[in-house]
């Protein structure tokens, strides 16, 4: 059971996490806090949306204005927040079966649109919340609870996919090298248009395979000679996904986002706009209570 504590700082929310002790979400939740203290975020102004499974379960643990959305749909719904009210930063927090399985759609559109969201990817190769079945980015082979002979596909590629999809920040990180991940975050909610921080998370209860001595083996950190404005290097080193693997800010790009294209919303936002209509649209929305 969850023990409350009134100091709600830096992000916590006074509530303890439930995850399995050595879990990599602890290093992505530590990440994050130290990200929105150091851009001065507090509830009122940001947004944060999580997708189901242990990574949004966060839900409960961060000090944010938040919305727990159906599995899959944490895309969407970031995007309708950033569209009803563009001058408000939005991040979503998913876990990789939520953001390339049941919701890969959804990220490849709003990459396409570069609606102005950060995606914060729990990246552990399995579906941790259900127990251990394969996720998309498990890699051929890795033997679960559903895949008992190993699973027959290829992973998946976020780093490829995010590019030719038309994200315009695209970044790798890893939960257990909280620093270099702090700077990533912010890098991403600082960039303008579409970002996508994929977050290498070790599952120490239901993937041994994929643990931290495995990545410590193969990542390594982009250097300071690494242009991640050409698209070519870019899809060179997301092409590097298993025997070594980079870390840092592998593309970044500018290009105008969905609500910059908007000629309604230039002068206010749609919420600033709709403001003296509020009560009305609240008593309306009653009726479907
Ligand atoms: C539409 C729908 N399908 C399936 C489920 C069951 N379900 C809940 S969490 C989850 C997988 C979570 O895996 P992932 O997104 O990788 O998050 P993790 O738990 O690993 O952080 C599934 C399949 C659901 N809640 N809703
Ligand atoms: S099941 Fe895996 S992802 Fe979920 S809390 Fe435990 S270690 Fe973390
Ligand atoms: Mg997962």
């Amino acid at each position: 059971m969850n023990t409350v504590n009134n100091q709600k700082n830096a992000g916590f929310s006074g509530y303890f996490p439930t995850w399995c002790p050595g879990c990599g979400n602890f290093g992505i939740w530590a990440a994050l806090k130290t990200a929105f203290t150091n851009l001065s975020f507090t509830p009122e102004n940001f947004a944060v949306i999580f997708g189901i499974g242990c990574s949004g379960n966060m839900n409960d643990f961060l000090w944010a204005d938040s919305f727990h959305a159906l599995h899959g749909r944490a895309i969407p719904n970031a995007v309708g927040v950033k569209i009803a009210n563009h001058k408000l930063p939005v991040v979503a927090i998913v876990g990789d079966g939520d953001c390339y399985g049941e919701g890969g759609n959804h990220l490849m559109h709003a990459a396409r649109g570069n609606h102005d969201i950060t995606v914060i990817v729990h990246d552990n190769r399995v579906y941790g919340l259900t127990t251990g079945q394969v996720a998309p980015t498990a890699l051929k082979g890795f033997k679960a609870k559903s895949t008992p002979s190993g699973i027959i596909e290829v992973p998946l590629n976020p780093i490829a996919l995010a590019i030719t999809q038309g994200a315009t920040f695209v970044a790798q990180g890893f939960s257990g090298d909280i620093n270099h991940l702090v700077g990533l975050i912010e890098k991403g909610i600082k960039h303008k248009g579409f970002s996508l921080v994929n977050v290498f998370q070790p599952c120490v209860t239901f993937n041994s395979e994929n643990s931290y001595a495995w990545y410590r083996e193969k990542i390594y950190k982009l250097g300071e000679d690494y242009d991640s404005s050409d698209i070519n290097n870019a899809l060179a080193k997301s092409m590097e996904a298993e025997t070594k693997i980079p870390l840092g800010v592998i593309y970044e790009t500018d290009r105008s986002t969905y609500t910059d294209s908007l000629p309604q919303i230039t002068q206010k936002s749609l919420l600033e706009s709709l403001a003296p209509n509020l009560e009305i649209i609240a008593k309306l929305m009653d009726e479907f209570v």
